[in-house]
């Protein structure tokens, strides 16, 4: 589906930059609606992050019944999902049948990377240029670029110098990568990293897995779906999905009202080993109320976890290695895993603990620490994103009074309701900084934003209004209110990519909205209720 058409110009209502689930969602209700929409997409086809990671293992930490569309009864009751998590090229094809089934490809520009946008102040415009040579004018904008899409390069000394082939989990090759009889480095342990080395090991003559930080990680359980439990939710899919929207984290696990510290050791072992056997990641945050909220109660979780890495990992020294001390479980992202601390006991793999052997740089041959020389045909980097507002920095896009977003966010994102930005007028971003996104079932902040969206570009057209901008109080009330309620929590206690940490460099601000999709539904609802209240209009 490469793009073979002369550059474009003309003329929309709406820009949509970005067609994974966000864009398709978005390209369906501004249809709906009569609205004239034009999508730009990099990628040669619909999917978003599920076209580009296609490593060995990516599968989503969602369950595959909530990770999916909640507009169409019809959709869901007709779309049957495989596995209790579903691997990338089965949510793939759900994006491609969504794209199909709606005519969602119609309206976008594929192969196609938006390269900046103007706001025209005098025609009350976005002006939209691309690296085809496309120049799209539209009175609104939409950022649905993703908030894991811009991947980061490591920050290694002679990165280009190694001679053999090198693979990125977030743009992995198409037609995939046989390692078979290769020496294979991995270096990264983050969730991509501990899905693709149980794979690569398995085919690699070796592996060496490079690990700056250890990660805490949750076995999946997966398995194939019983088909009794498909049709016991299918039945009641609507009452379901409407305890999603009003749950913590998009999705509808039993959260505890006790203390860590008021139940006897024992029960909770019990409680621990149960969500362990389920396959349940995130149940381990919400195992107890105060596990977020009291490094005592967090670091109960974190022993257990520690004590399973233990008992998995044969090799006393490798263990040690692999388990998470430095901050408190859940401030890096927990991960989901099929086997990952089971690799560490294969003959084939072995562990650098880059805290106490650092890279010095990259050679032709391979890999220098500052203790030995490793030699490979191959390295894979599983080395993460420039998350969040490293696809909303990285076109130019250009404000009132000239100000460019990138000077506006120089100290850190700065929105109103994760969904709008002062001096950026008719721009909405989806699953933004600001919103719950990253930290939720992505599929419900994708859907809740979508709609809130709409709903203000429809409210603007009844009343003939054309601009709709944040009020910058508001915008700093809202950041405040960001930060105050991660400050409260654990959550910004490790050097994540929620807080950029991850990037030399970048701001250190806690990105994402942490008090729950639930509650921050009542809040957008009750500024529109209220007149779109903190916004002006023009
Ligand atoms: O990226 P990451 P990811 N030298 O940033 C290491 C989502 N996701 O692609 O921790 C050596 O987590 C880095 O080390 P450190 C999910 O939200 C979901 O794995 O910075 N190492 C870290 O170990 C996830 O959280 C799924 O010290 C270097 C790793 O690279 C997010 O995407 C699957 C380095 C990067 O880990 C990102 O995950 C995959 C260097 N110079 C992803 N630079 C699902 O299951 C970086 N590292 C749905």
């Amino acid at each position: 589906m490469t793009r073979t058409s002369l550059a474009e110009t003309g003329s929309t209502d709406v820009i949509v930059i970005g067609a994974g689930f966000a864009g398709l969602y978005m390209h369906h209700r501004l249809r709906e609606m009569g609205l004239n929409a034009v999508g730009i997409e990099a990628a040669d086809d619909v999917g978003g992050t599920w076209w580009w990671n296609r490593y060995p293992g990516a599968r989503c930490d969602i369950r595959s019944l909530d990770y999916s569309y909640s507009f169409d009864p019809e959709l869901e009751q007709d779309w049957d999902w495989s596995e209790k998590y579903a691997t990338q090229p089965e949510i793939l094809s759900y994006a491609n049948h969504v794209a199909e089934r709606f005519d969602l490809r119609r309206d976008v520009r594929f192969s196609t990377r938006m390269t900046s946008a103007r706001w025209n102040e005098t025609t009350n415009e976005w002006v939209v240029e691309t690296d085809q040579g496309d120049r799209w004018t539209a009175q609104f904008l939409v950022m649905a670029v993703g908030a894991l899409s811009a991947a980061k390069q490591p920050e290694l000394a002679d990165i280009d110098s190694f001679a053999g082939p090198t693979y990125y989990t977030a743009s992995w090759p198409h037609e995939g990568v046989d390692f078979t009889g290769q020496r294979v480095a991995a270096i990264g342990t983050g969730s991509s990293g501990i899905q693709s080395i149980p794979l690569i090991a398995k085919q690699a003559d070796q592996l060496t897995v490079f690990q700056r930080t250890p990660n805490f990680a949750v076995p999946a359980q997966n398995g194939p779906l019983d088909p009794e439990v498909v049709a016991t939710l299918k039945r009641r899919y609507r009452e379901h999905r409407a305890e999603q929207r009003v749950s913590y984290g998009g999705v509808v696990n039993p959260s505890s009202e006790q203390s860590a510290h008021e139940v006897p050791a024992d029960e909770r072992t019990q409680r621990f080993d149960a969500i362990w056997e389920e396959g349940m990641l995130f149940g381990f945050l919400g195992s107890f109320n105060d596990v977020m909220i009291d490094p005592s109660a967090n670091a109960i979780v974190a022993d257990y976890l520690r004590d399973r890495i233990r008992s998995i990992v044969s090799d006393p020294a490798t263990a040690e290695a692999l388990c998470p001390t430095t901050y408190p479980v859940g401030a890096k992202r927990l991960c989901l895993d099929t086997d990952y601390f089971e690799t560490f006991n294969r003959s084939n793999v072995s562990l650098v603990d880059l805290q106490s052997t650092p890279i010095t740089r990259l050679v032709p041959s391979g890999i220098q620490t500052t203790e030995s020389l490793y030699e490979f045909d191959t390295i894979v980097f599983a080395t993460g994103f420039d998350a969040m507002t490293g696809p909303l920095l990285a076109p130019e896009i250009v404000g009132k009074d000239g100000e460019t977003l990138r000077d506006a966010w120089s100290a850190g994102p700065r929105t109103y309701l994760g969904l709008t930005t002062h001096g950026f007028p008719n721009m909405f971003m989806i699953t933004a900084p600001g919103s719950p996104s990253v930290m939720t079932n992505m599929l419900v902040s994708i859907e809740q934003h979508v709609e809130w969206s709409t709903e203000a570009i429809a409210w603007m057209a009844e009343r003939g209004v054309q601009q709709i901008d944040p009020d910058l109080e508001a915008q700093d009330a809202w950041v405040d209110h960001v930060n105050e309620v991660a400050n409260f929590t654990l959550f910004p206690k490790g050097n994540s990519w929620y807080l950029g940490a991850n990037v030399p460099g970048k701001p250190r601000v806690f990105m994402p909205y942490i008090a729950g999709v639930g509650p921050y539904r009542e809040i957008c609802d009750g500024v529109a209720n209220d007149n779109y209240r903190g916004f002006t209009f023009a």
